[in-house]
């Protein structure tokens, strides 16, 4: 017997002697829907270098099949953001049936407002009118292509701020941006909404017009319903508490979604729950504490936004899905009666140990457990590297050669 296995059995007996609902937390975790970035399988860098890689997708078919193997080995990563321009096609529809092919959906739509000439004092937020109006065609050309390939998020991140003191209103930069947003929401069908996405800076380095969650939810609050904040967890400053953020956004029914990712620094954009896992796990934990609260209503979308330099970039998605699962995992087996009344007696020490009594816990056989139970091998990036698929498009994609990883290519 596999020793995950032996290991399962004993985890469940002690979690169901514990009061918890192990079918119920399995039934949970094979319900997570985690979207992967397309960008996140091409080569990327910083401004010093990008390493070009073998293998990696060069395409945005590439991309989507490659997408398509981490959802084949996790089964819980069944759709793909897109960009663009980057991934800009004459055919949505026919991307959209490709994506199918693979047992793939479209997900979040990425308007990119941050890499045109005419966008360097700003897009919406821009002192030029007809820049302005060129940022707002561009929004709506990106609503035409979610409802081709029938998406209903609109992913928006402004780079828009300024680099030195006085060289723009701060007010008249936020009235031209709720003025424009409100054009780009009009023009959003009924079933569509916009994700706000905030950052403290870069690229601008004095200041950003949605530097922070509070100017993004005003401005959600501002356009409607239909508008809500996206949390980049590479986008606070150092010490930002990033659950309790996420715990406000919750109780006023704007927490749109996510963009997973970790850092030590900056907007690292590092592999998901590679820096700071017991962040991720409190995200979770105040993400079941909103949805176990009926007078809450919460509809979010989770997904990574990483672009890793040196890993291999599906191995990389594969280590953030599957972090992503063990963070839920996780904040699943807290306590929760012990807990509040930990909380409400100013048992503290208890309060605590609660939690890191659930973070503490190795989940890993439990999802092992409900890998096979959803057909899957127990540990997709085993799978993953067993099925020589990486190889495969090596040879395909024809740059062989080292890439940081031990593997020689083809
Ligand atoms: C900006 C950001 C944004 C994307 C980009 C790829 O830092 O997080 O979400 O458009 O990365
Ligand atoms: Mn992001």
């Amino acid at each position: 017997m596999e020793s995950w296995k032996e290991a399962y059995r004993v985890l469940a007996a002690d979690l169901a002697s514990r009061g918890f609902d192990v079918e119920g937390i399995k039934k949970d975790l094979q319900a997570q829907w985690i979207e992967t970035p397309s960008w996140g399988y091409a080569d990327s860098g910083t401004r010093f270098k990008v390493f070009k890689q073998a293998g990696a997708a060069r395409t945005t078919f590439e991309k989507l099949a490659d997408a398509a193997q981490v959802h084949k080995y996790t089964g819980v990563a069944p759709s793909v953001a897109l960009h663009i321009p980057w991934d800009k096609v004459d055919d949505y529809a026919e991307l959209s049936a490709y994506a199918a092919s693979l047992g793939l959906k479209l997900g979040a739509i990425n308007p990119n407002l941050f890499q045109e000439d005419d966008y360097m004092l700003g897009s919406l937020c821009s002192p030029f009118p007809a820049v302005r109006k060129k940022a707002v065609d561009h929004c709506l050309e990106c609503i035409q292509i979610a409802k081709t390939v029938g998406s209903n998020n609109i992913s928006l991140w402004l780079a828009d701020g300024t680099s030195s003191p006085g060289q723009d209103s701060f007010r008249a930069r936020k009235h031209r941006l709720v003025e424009t947003l409100t054009e780009v929401y009009a023009a959003m069908p009924p079933s569509m909404r916009i994700l706000v996405e905030y950052k403290f800076f870069e690229p601008n380095f004095y200041s950003t017009d949605l530097g922070d969650w509070g100017a993004s939810l005003l401005v959600c609050q501002k356009l409607g319903e239909r508008a809500q904040v996206l949390v980049d967890l590479g986008h606070h400053a150092l010490g930002a508490n990033i659950e309790q953020i996420v715990a406000f956004l919750i109780d006023e029914g704007r927490l749109g979604g996510f963009h997973f990712n970790n850092k030590k620094f900056a907007d690292d954009d590092l592999t998901t729950g590679s820096i700071n896992p017991y962040e991720l796990f409190l995200i979770y934990n105040e993400l079941i504490d909103g949805a176990l609260d009926p007078a809450v209503k919460m509809d979010v979308a989770y997904m990574i936004d990483e672009s890793v330099n040196i890993k291999p970039k599906i191995e990389s998605v594969i280590q953030s899905v599957v972090n992503v699962q063990e963070a839920y995992a996780r904040a699943l087996l807290v306590d929760r009666k012990t807990l509040r009344d930990a909380q409400l007696s100013g048992d503290v020490v208890l309060a605590e140990e609660t939690v890191q009594r659930a973070f503490r816990a190795d989940v890993t056989p439990l999802l092992a457990q409900v890998r096979a139970e959803m057909g899957l091998a127990p540990d997709p990036l085993a799978a993953y590297r067993a099925s020589g698929y990486y190889q495969r498009v090596c040879a395909e994609r024809g740059k062989a050669g080292r890439d940081g990883s031990g593997y020689q290519g083809a």
